[in-house]
């Protein structure tokens, strides 16, 4: 008798594209910053959705409309206000969340009290065009209104690219008010998060990014927000890669050369078949203000 074990990791899940964001109410624009629901899935996570009821927002609600029915996972709950740790305290975030799917049905999650993207996993795949998110139960922060940055749904398709489910670096500045820049700030699929190499005697040549995939896939591309995408002002502010060795699991090597620009840039190569990427910058360009140099994001391309 064959006993077949599959022991290979299976990540399903892509990125479900949202067409609108709408919420129950909006709070007034702060130190000229608006507040308004499509910031919701704007993919940065310096904007944020405050509601704009007196008081704590219990009750408040966003809805996601797909535009057609999607099967749907998994929910990522940015919550409070990430523009930087100030206003992460000031806003109220998500505890209790109860999803209330096209159909009626709802289901109730609950969110960590951190800084840290909340997975809520759906009990079951659920088809729907819309996903309504009350908020039932808040941890307080210090102002009266309650934020979200950024929503992302996951469906059980390889549809999109191909998900990193680890990322290591040979070293990382450390964090202060404007937040962390941590190794999986380069591969979460956010704008404005950025991993930043924290080498004091290098200006990044030498340091490395290691990404573990969640599946074995052929690899042809590398999309890449090199430096900080905050703002064009902190672009220039960082040290940004020039050029960069990726090595694959097959034993490959690329070379990938960057343009000195603050947009995603598509880097293509020969296609290599592996579960682990390890880009290795080989030349820096100096930032106007830091030594350190930043990458915002990463996309795998199958
Ligand atoms: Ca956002
Ligand atoms: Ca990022």
């Amino acid at each position: 008798m064959i006993t077949v074990l599959l022991l290979a990791p299976l990540a399903f899940s892509a990125p479900v594209k949202v067409a609108t964001w709408t919420a129950s109410t909006t709070s007034a624009p702060n130190d000229a910053r608006s507040f308004e629901a499509s910031n919701l899935g704007d993919g940065k996570q310096s904007t944020a959705w405050a509601e704009g009821e007196v008081g704590a927002g219990l009750g408040s609600w966003v809805l996601a409309d797909f535009g057609a029915p999607k099967t749907i996972t998994a929910i990522t709950v940015w919550g409070s206000s990430w523009y930087n740790t100030e206003y992460f305290s000031h806003y109220s975030r998500p505890k209790t969340v109860v999803a209330e799917y096209a159909d009626g049905t709802t289901e109730e999650f609950t969110a960590a009290d951190a800084q840290a993207p909340q997975v809520l996993k759906l009990k079951s795949p659920k088809n729907t065009q819309t996903v309504k998110m009350r908020i039932k139960g808040i941890y307080e922060g210090k102002g009266p209104d309650t934020a979200i940055s950024e929503v992302r749904f996951s469906d059980n398709t390889n549809d999109g690219p191909v998900p990193v489910v680890a990322t290591v670096a040979s070293s990382s500045a450390v964090a202060d008010t404007d937040g962390t820049y941590d190794a999986n700030n380069a591969a979460d699929g956010i704008a404005d998060s950025m991993w930043c190499e924290g080498n004091p005697k290098s200006d990044g040549t030498g340091e490395w990014l290691e990404l573990t995939l969640g599946r074995r896939s052929t690899v042809s591309a590398l999309k890449i927000r090199a430096g900080a995408a905050f703002s064009p002002e902190l672009f220039k502010a960082v040290n940004r890669p020039v050029s960069a060795t990726v090595s694959f699991g097959d034993g490959g090597q690329e070379t990938l050369t960057f343009k000195d620009l603050p947009f995603e840039q598509n880097l293509s190569f020969a296609a290599h078949t592996t579960d682990k990427l390890k880009i290795q910058f080989t030349g820096a360009k100096k930032g106007e203000k830091y030594d350190d140099l930043c990458v915002s994001e990463i996309t795998v391309v199958p």
